[in-house]
């Protein structure tokens, strides 16, 4: 077997709950790469901001001033977090589970600030993409700080999800499609603590929501969804912009 495959106890998990996670994937210093690039970034992004774009990228939790909350198509914009996505330590995982023929479609940097993060609501994320085939999609979240149940770690539904639940989302924030209330009431959540440089892998299907950072730590994460090549997505909530595509094998 390839020194970074998945083995069949894994597989077999990731099949039965709609997630997988795998601990320690990433060394410190990658990680840390990752996050020098990030606060740079983010520092050139908020000068660069217009007042529309604000609603989207700038936190509306609680207190929050002026603070960054998401960025989107990392892997896109920055060096290092191309490599991560394409790292050969993670590709071949990625290629077990949706197939060899693959590429990154989209890609977000998930923040959240100590104290301010506000939550991610419950939804499934092929409501937000739409493929042809809902086995097609795959997204791998990956830990930029230790994530808790106290700073905002997923929390994910392991219930195998054959078919996509309605979403609605608030009428000022579009971008926050989520599960209604009394049909998410039914799925028994779990969380998915997790430490800096693990990966949590998930199903298009799964649903999952992350919680409000309330702790003094931040939640920092990279979340890349990739799409096997012979697939399309015909149905998407939000847009995704094909330019931005990174072909992987
Ligand atoms: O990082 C978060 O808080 C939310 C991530 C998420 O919903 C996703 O990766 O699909």
């Amino acid at each position: 077997m390839c020194k970074h495959a998945l083995d069949r106890q894994q597989l077999d998990e990731f099949r039965q709950t709609g997630h997988l996670t795998v601990h320690s994937l990433f060394d410190a210093h990658t990680i840390e790469s990752v996050l020098d690039d990030l606060m740079i970034w983010s520092a050139e992004f908020m000068e660069s901001l217009t007042e529309e774009k604000q609603r989207w990228f700038v936190e509306r939790n609680g207190d929050a001033t002026n603070v960054l909350r998401k960025l989107d198509n990392p892997a896109f914009h920055r060096e290092p977090f191309a490599k991560l996505a394409t790292h050969p330590s993670l590709v071949p995982m990625i290629q077990q589970l949706i197939g060899e023929e693959i590429h990154l479609f989209f890609g977000q940097v998930f923040m959240k600030p100590p104290e301010v993060g506000g939550p991610k609501p419950i939804h499934q994320d092929n409501y937000y993409f739409g493929p042809d085939d809902l086995n097609a999609t795959l997204t791998v979240w990956i830990a930029l700080d230790d994530a808790t149940t106290s700073n905002g770690c997923l929390h994910y539904c392991n219930q195998h999800q054959d078919h996509i639940l309605p979403h609605v989302a608030p009428v000022d924030e579009p971008f926050n499609l989520q599960i209604s209330g009394d049909v998410s009431d039914a799925c028994e959540m779990h969380p998915a603590p997790i430490k800096s440089g693990g990966v949590s892998f998930h199903h298009g299907n799964t649903p999952h929501f992350s919680a409000e950072n309330r702790s003094r730590k931040p939640r920092r994460a990279v979340a890349f969804h990739y799409l096997r090549n012979d697939a399309r997505l015909v149905n998407s909530g939000l847009s995704y912009d094909p330019a931005m595509r990174i072909a992987i094998s």
